[in-house]
């Protein structure tokens, strides 16, 4: 019996503050194990979740970095909950803007008890920077199990993809680490990341 088919996806709510964020049950009242999209700015966080829910707007994307400003949780099945969050680090936008996303990604990944597993996004073309290494220590510390996705793996060649995967990890030094290759627009990934995801949750369970 296949319980998750990973289509009835619903926007649940936004919010700024913890004490706005919901309690999300299954039928049972068993709190939902949550996933959350971490990444730069413009990765492809909210694509991401569109294309795993097979739906086209449910979660707003756009070609300007920015676009998700705060934290957007979602259901899944009824069986899992989702979170977009806004992306970290670009230069492009407003100063002040990226000032209040630092504290709302900070106290979501400190504060969310049910959060299980960390889908976190890396861009294939691009070199790691010091908010990536920041949010990795973050991650390694807290013990969370993650996911890396490296994300528009359409646009690069094959054995850039190679090249540019292994150089990506070496400079991030991280080691066991379980990643993906991912295209929205070519439709690459999803089978094998909702796999890995059940198999993440399982181990967390
Ligand atoms: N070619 C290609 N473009 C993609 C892919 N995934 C996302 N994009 C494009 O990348 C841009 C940013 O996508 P978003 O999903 O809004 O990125 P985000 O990480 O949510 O951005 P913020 O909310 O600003 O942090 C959009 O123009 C998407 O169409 C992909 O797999 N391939
Ligand atoms: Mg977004």
């Amino acid at each position: 019996m296949t319980l998750y088919v990973f289509k009835n996806a619903k926007f649940i709510k936004t919010a700024v503050y913890p004490k706005d964020y919901p309690v999300l049950r299954d039928l049972s009242g068993d709190i939902l194990p949550e996933i959350a999209v971490v990444g730069r700015s413009n990765v492809g966080k909210s694509s991401l979740l569109n294309h795993l829910f097979q739906s086209k707007g449910l979660v707003k994307t756009s070609s300007t970095p920015g676009k998700t400003q705060a934290v957007n949780f979602f259901t899944l099945d009824d069986r899992l909950a989702f979170v977009d969050l806004p992306g970290y680090g670009y230069a492009n936008v407003p100063l002040q803007v990226r000032k209040q996303w630092g504290p709302l990604i900070q106290s979501y990944l400190e504060k969310r008890e049910s959060l299980k597993v960390i889908l976190f996004l890396f861009d294939i073309r691009r070199l790691p920077n010091e908010d990536d290494r920041l949010l990795l220590e973050w991650i390694a510390h807290n013990q969370k199990a993650m996911i890396f996705v490296f994300t528009k793996v359409d646009k690069v060649k094959q054995n850039e993809k190679k090249a540019n995967t292994l150089k990506i990890l070496e400079e991030l030094d991280v080691r066991n680490l379980h990643y993906i290759h991912y295209s929205t627009t070519k439709n690459i990934g999803r089978k094998e990341l909702i796999q890995m995801l059940l198999d993440a949750i399982k181990d967390e369970a």
